[in-house]
């Protein structure tokens, strides 16, 4: 007869990890063979916010709105959970089985709930829809999310109060940024107060989600705690110092901060009873969307480097104990893995992008054609590519640049966005440390490999993409098979992310085009410098 243990090895195991990003909501489940190296991603799945929820009105996940404004309502992010679950139950996939829940998301929203949502979380009614239920829990309708940039003057508030610039980064990883949720916050309660006043709970797009599914308010983790410019990144708590800064009795808003390897809850009786999970599923404390992609990526150690190509570009890499960016343009975040990651955010990535594309009425395989059509460096030609304000460099009104070139020129404008991009990137992440063994990267443009050989040539590394360029989903499950597997002893996040890197193809730099890029990457930051200098 088999022994215990053997058997337990040998069953077949289920964990869910769900990413609600700015445009799409996406679930993937793992499939655990007997050891839990042995996983394979058994569905994979996502809702397309603009084209299933007309009726919200969104644009790219955003509701249309001018001066920097970014919010989404919280009500669509519902509707696709239960949506998802849906899916995933018509198709018979075995959430009965599902022994636990993973969340990422978009970082630094935020969700404003009153003080009946608590209750209405524990009561649900499983004959009813969820969105339908949670109308009236909310103290704010919508929730500004990452793209909005209204907060500069509450950013020099908070920086003031704090004793500046380098003290708020040393305290907390960041400098002040409009999108981190402190200043957001900070915006709200000045603008409108009585609104402030009746928030019960303020959670993250991260915490909010894993909320729902367990009928009660979950606590934020290190990982998306990092971007509200509200945590002590030394300690991994919220700063007391930073809360005052920010808004009147926001201690009482928040839960403590709860480390991501943990178990934050049960799921509640509505998702058992609606959707048939197991009432000894258990729900994580959610992280952002980096952090979950480092995870997802196996970026845990040192000398790699993780590129997300999304609606935002990031690069990100682990560190192992706090290092600031000097510079102040990057952020440390706290890790699920209890470490650190360092990353750079851009806002102009496939938006910038598509709009090339768009603009001149290519598909992406004539988009990557073109790209084949034009030298490495092209020709001096040159864009700074703010369709949109950026993040890196802070650039506060968009205005794209082009030097040497006109907007009409197809051939030399999909070349130098992506230069741009790559370039950028490249010269704003040298504070992070030694050039990276190889790049590994994800999200939707990394499917395309013209825009990957480009990154190469220009880090001068190797890049390689991995099975699924939802590693962000795929980081969320991993994270809810560690936090079960890791009782019956060590098992490394690294071991168990090791079956989703068998890479579709790995992009060696061309030594010759990585020479003339470094020329290159040179001339762009020369260009960078002038224009921020021209506009003051
Ligand atoms: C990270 C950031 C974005 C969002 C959206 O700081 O602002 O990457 O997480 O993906």
């Amino acid at each position: 007869m088999r022994d215990f243990a053997t058997l337990v090895r040998t069953m077949k195991h289920y964990y869910l990890g769900l990413d609600c990003s700015t445009q799409s909501f996406t679930a993937i489940v793992l499939e655990q063979d007997g050891e839990p190296a042995s996983t394979r991603i058994l569905v994979e799945k996502s809702i397309h916010f603009d084209t299933t929820y007309p009726e919200f009105g969104t644009r790219n996940g955003v509701l249309p709105a001018g001066s920097g404004v970014a919010h989404t309502p919280p009500q669509l992010w519902v509707r696709a959970l239960e949506d998802i679950l849906d899916a995933l139950k018509k198709e018979g996939i075995p959430l009965q089985n599902i022994e636990a829940i993973g969340v990422s998301g978009q970082q630094h929203g935020s969700v404003y709930l009153n003080a009946s949502a608590e209750k209405k979380l524990a009561s649900l009614d499983f004959t009813q829809g969820l969105a339908e239920q949670l109308e009236n829990v909310y103290s704010r309708k919508t929730s500004p999310i990452w793209m909005d940039a209204t907060t500069s003057e509450e950013c020099r508030e908070i920086a003031a109060s704090l004793g500046g610039d380098d003290a708020v980064c040393a305290l907390t990883g960041s400098r002040c940024f409009e999108r981190f949720t402190g200043p957001q916050i900070r915006r709200f309660f000045k603008t409108e107060p009585k609104n402030y006043a009746e928030t019960a709970h303020i959670c993250l797009v991260s915490s909010f989600i894993p909320s729902l599914l367990a009928g009660k308010i979950i606590s934020i983790d290190p990982g998306d705690g990092a971007g509200m410019n509200l945590m002590n990144i030394s300690t991994r708590a919220w700063s007391l110092e930073a809360l005052n800064a920010t808004a009147p009795d926001l201690a009482t808003k928040l839960l403590p901060v709860q480390e991501s390897d943990s178990i934050a809850a049960g799921i509640s009786a509505y998702f058992t009873a609606r959707f048939g999970f197991s009432p000894s599923c258990k729900i994580l404390p959610g992280t952002g969307d980096n952090p979950a992609s480092l995870v997802g990526l196996g970026l845990v150690s040192s000398g790699v480097i993780g590129v997300s190509l999304g609606t935002s570009d990031t690069l990100f890499t682990y560190m192992s104990s706090v290092h600031t960016d000097p510079g102040g343009a990057s952020h440390v975040f706290g890790s699920p893995t209890g470490a650190y990651m360092a990353i750079s955010v851009y806002k102009n990535g496939s938006l910038a992008r598509e709009a090339v594309r768009t603009k001149h009425g290519l598909t992406w395989e004539s988009f990557s054609n073109l790209l084949g059509r034009t030298p490495p460096g092209n020709q001096g030609r040159v864009m700074l590519p703010y369709f949109d304000t950026e993040i890196i460099p802070r650039i506060g009104k968009p205005g794209v640049q082009r030097y040497g070139f006109s907007d009409q020129d197809v051939e030399a404008e999909v070349r130098a966005v992506i230069e741009a991009q790559m370039a950028s990137m490249f010269l704003h992440s040298a504070w992070m440390g030694e050039k990276p063994s190889r790049i590994q990267a994800t999200g939707g443009a990394s499917n395309n490999r013209e825009i990957l050989q480009i990154m190469a040539n220009v880090f001068g590394v190797p890049v390689m993409r991995q099975e699924t360029s939802n590693s962000a989903a795929l980081g969320a499950a991993i994270r809810a098979q560690h936090v079960v597997v890791k009782k019956d002893g060590e098992v490394s996040f690294e071991i168990l992310a090791r079956p989703h890197l068998r890479t579709p193809f790995t992009l060696n730099p061309d030594l010759e085009a990585h020479h003339s890029y470094q020329k290159f990457v040179l001339a762009y930051r020369k260009y960078e410098e002038d224009y921020i200098r021209d506009l003051g």
